[in-house]
């Protein structure tokens, strides 16, 4: 655990009790701090209280006499669509609103094993899988490097890095929007999508959220992804002419012309270009960890990044070859009578679903849940692969409507589709779970759902 730094004797707020909250009260205690704690879930509370925690309902008048920060969850509205009622209270009562992102770089390095490498991930899709690759890429570079933040485990639960260690973090716009201090050495912005806007006010919102990672005075270094606009904009801001080495941008979609610093991945072939010339290339077609171009774009972020930690493309090439990829993308589940099952429950957006999509030829295609805004419109131009759609959830029927051009089913759960889809599919083809929703309306959250999909697939048999 990392201890917070400068709250020895405060009393400091913190709200939700999760991963991150709990985590945050943690290392509030071992930093000398008193927490304070409080969740709108018994579950949550119970969880702090038998650790001997303080809960205070943060959202009674007069909670944060004597409290010097709140510290908040980044499940919980902190702004928009509005502040959870404890924020609100916190932000008229003047007192600081923070998360355990900003706790973390306020106080790593600040004692005397001095401060790590820290290299930040954000952006809409690929983040997750980004992040893990270039940790396995450091590891395997022999490097002590840990990995934190978004893709699972709270920040301040990390052990205490000395100056020659390195940490990967995944950040959600959630948590750059309200971190109080980001300050990585390395920063990476793989996209941008519509995504979170209820959370942002929109997407200016959500853009400027992702933005505060690149601050000015920010990174040394900046990977940044300039398929879209956004991130074409964000490259300009930072570097101070084209052939700024502080900027490294990147692009599964374009060769980068010019003198600058450049990662390109174009049929499936890597390729690093420098003041013009060609400095190195990796055949992605046979990195089995990888497969497709959104994973082609993060394997272009992750060789940045760890190129601006001074490793050798060799290295950097033999590490690919050796990830297995995460669990729940684009993840290869099983292969039954010549018919894969593809588990991506995390492509919880339309953006997502797509660029799944696009990684197979023919696709019994499992859709469906919590659906978002903006509806499913810009799925449509990479729907060719589709043999079918089988639909659950919430928005199964909404999800009919809207798929005008390839044959759907209204399935409602889980069991049913993945029973109809294996049954219909013929050999060559791929069930694949892309389900361009949110996950709640039938599951805590995106992992149970795809733990369900892999369980029952399972069931049905060799
Ligand atoms: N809670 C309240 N009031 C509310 C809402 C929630 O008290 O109005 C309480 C809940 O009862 C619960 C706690 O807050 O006890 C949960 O907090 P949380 O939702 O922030 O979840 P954590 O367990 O702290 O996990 C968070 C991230 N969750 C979210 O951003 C929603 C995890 O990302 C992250 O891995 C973890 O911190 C460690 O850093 C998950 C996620 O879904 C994977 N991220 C989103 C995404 O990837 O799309 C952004």
């Amino acid at each position: 655990m990392i201890p917070v730094f400068g709250v020895s004797g405060r009393t400091v707020a913190v709200l939700g009790l999760g991963r991150s909250g709990l985590s945050a009260a943690r290392a509030i205690r071992a930093g000398g701090g008193r927490a304070v704690c409080w969740d709108d879930g018994a579950e949550g509370r119970a969880r702090a209280e038998s650790e001997g925690f303080d809960l205070v309902d943060l959202t009674r008048a007069g909670a944060f006499e004597g409290v010097e920060s709140l510290v908040v969850s980044p499940g919980i509205p902190h702004l928009y669509p509005r502040p959870h009622q404890a924020v609100a209270a916190a932000l008229a009562a003047g007192v600081a609103v923070d998360n355990d992102i900003g706790l973390f770089f306020r106080s790593v390095g600040a004692g005397e094993a001095g401060p790590p490498k820290v290299i930040a991930v954000t952006g809409s899709n690929g983040k997750s899988t980004t992040a893990a690759l270039i940790h396995h890429v450091l590891s395997e570079a022999g490097r002590r490097v840990q990995l934190a933040g978004n893709i699972g485990r709270g920040v301040l639960d990390l052990d205490p890095p000395g100056e020659a260690d390195a940490v990967v973090l995944e950040l959600s716009s959630y948590q750059t929007e309200l971190a109080r201090a980001l300050t990585p050495d390395i920063a990476v912005f793989t996209n941008l999508t519509p995504d979170h806007l209820d959370r942002h006010g929109g997407m200016g919102g959500y853009f400027a959220a992702k933005r505060r990672l690149f601050a000015e005075g920010g990174p040394d270094r900046a990977v940044i992804g300039v398929d879209e606009a956004e991130g074409q904009f964000l490259a300009g801001q930072m570097a101070e002419g084209f052939g700024d080495d502080r900027v490294i941008r990147v692009s599964v979609e374009r060769a980068l012309p010019g003198p600058g610093w450049s990662v390109v991945a174009r049929g499936g072939h890597l390729s690093e270009w420098r003041k013009g010339r060609a400095v190195g290339e990796i055949d992605l077609a046979g990195v089995k960890g990888l497969p497709g171009s959104h994973n082609h774009q993060n394997a272009c972020a992750a060789y940045a990044a760890t190129r601006a930690m001074g490793l050798s493309p060799k290295a950097i090439a033999a590490a690919f070859h050796s990830f297995a990829g995460l669990p729940h993308r684009s993840q290869l589940v099983a292969e039954r009578g010549g018919v894969r099952f593809v588990n991506d429950s995390k492509a919880t957006n339309v953006d997502a679903a797509a660029k799944a999509l696009q990684a197979f030829d023919r696709v019994r295609w499992i859709a469906g849940g919590l659906g978002k805004e903006g509806g499913l419109a810009a799925l449509e131009p990479h729907l060719g692969s589709v043999a079918k759609a089988y639909l659950i959830g919430h928005s199964a029927r909404d999800f009919a409507v809207q798929l005008t051009s390839v044959p759907v089913e209204i399935c409602e759960t889980m069991a049913v589709a993945v029973a109809r889809a294996a049954a219909e599919a013929l050999p060559g083809e791929v069930v694949l779970l892309a389900p361009a929703a949110a996950s709640f309306d039938q599951y805590p959250d995106f992992e149970r759902r795809g733990e369900d999909f892999v369980a029952l697939v399972a069931e049905l048999g060799p």
